[in-house]
């Protein structure tokens, strides 16, 4: 029997939208990045105000539901690559720091950039990363080594692509381990959503997939699946859904700065849930999750 997989909206959402007392997150947060460290939900979130240019706030939460954000930005641009914004946070904790892959947007450049933390207010940048590949969006970092390499995944439009590395700095061993498949949800691109999450089974990971719609081709929605790769060899994808288990339907998921998206940088291992913590319409803060049984059962399905 195939069943259908999907994930159930928190009943406070959207957790946080916009905030017009401040300049620089006045019209737009979404995209958040989030750490559970035991005890404290860590989240930064993309955020633009008057200016466009896209910044990176920071907010704190002992429930996932309820968070204090700071007054000020916590990470801006600095630096020439990044004079358009930084975008899109993904936060991986290796050892005993946090990394952040980003996208850092320049006149000249979409690319991925790297830099870590041990509190989220003094980061130390290592720059661009993948020099070579730009566009480029979506990198993620896998929490461990696997066979003695650190590894990420990134996206060389419209693919999934796989890397490897000594340093977290210099990456090698690119290959492409997952295409956009001509049907009705995912036919576009598609991008690694949050870090992966090991289960018995394998790397889950979420992803986020674009569709373009025949007469307007403009028209973009995103919407999310999750995949699971090999535990040993994460280039392997050993399943995929067939149906998004996410879609833009609420209100505030369909109409906002850029309309029809949900979009996701972090996926949390919590309990006996997995919460995914998502962008909605890139003008809201949410979160949806599905027990972690309806994955298992999922992936264990015939
Ligand atoms: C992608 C990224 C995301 C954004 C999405 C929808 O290219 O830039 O930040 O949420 O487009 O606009």
């Amino acid at each position: 029997m195939v069943m259908s997989l999907k994930l159930e909206r928190s009943a406070l959402n959207p957790l946080f939208g916009p905030n017009p007392q401040h300049l620089w997150e006045s019209r737009y947060v979404f995209n958040p990045a989030v750490v559970y460290d035991g005890s404290v939900f860590h989240m930064l979130y993309r955020a633009q105000g008057a200016d466009m240019v896209s910044r990176m706030g920071y907010a704190v939460s002992l429930d996932g539901l309820h968070f204090n954000r700071m007054e000020k930005p916590v990470f801006s641009p600095a630096v020439k690559e990044e004079l358009y914004g930084v975008e899109d946070p993904r936060i991986t904790k290796i050892g005993n720091k946090y990394y952040m892959t980003y996208t850092a947007y320049s006149p000249e450049d979409i690319k991925i950039a790297l830099a870590s933390t041990d509190n989220f207010f003094r980061w130390k940048r290592y720059g661009i990363i993948l020099p070579n590949f730009d566009p480029n969006k979506d990198a993620v970092l896998f929490p461990e080594k696997i066979v003695g390499k650190y590894v990420m995944l990134h996206r060389d439009p419209p693919s999934i692509w796989i890397a490897y590395s000594d340093d977290l700095i210099h990456w090698n061993g690119h290959k492409k381990i997952a295409d956009p498949i001509k049907n009705h949800w995912e036919n576009e691109k598609i991008g690694a959503g949050g870090p992966p999450v090991k289960t018995p089974y394998g790397w889950l990971l979420v992803y986020h997939a674009v569709q373009k719609h025949a007469p307007e081709p403009s028209r973009l929605t995103y919407r999310l699946g999750f995949m699971l790769l090999d535990l040993k060899d994460p280039s392997k994808v050993i399943k995929r859904t067939s149906e998004p288990v996410l879609e833009p339907k609420e209100e505030w998921e369909i109409f906002g700065g850029v309309p029809q998206v949900v979009f996701t940088d972090a996926l949390i291992d919590y309990q006996d849930q997995y919460l995914i913590y998502y962008g909605a319409a890139d003008n809201y803060i949410a979160l949806a999750s599905c027990p972690k049984q309806k994955v298992f059962d999922w992936i264990n399905e015939s």
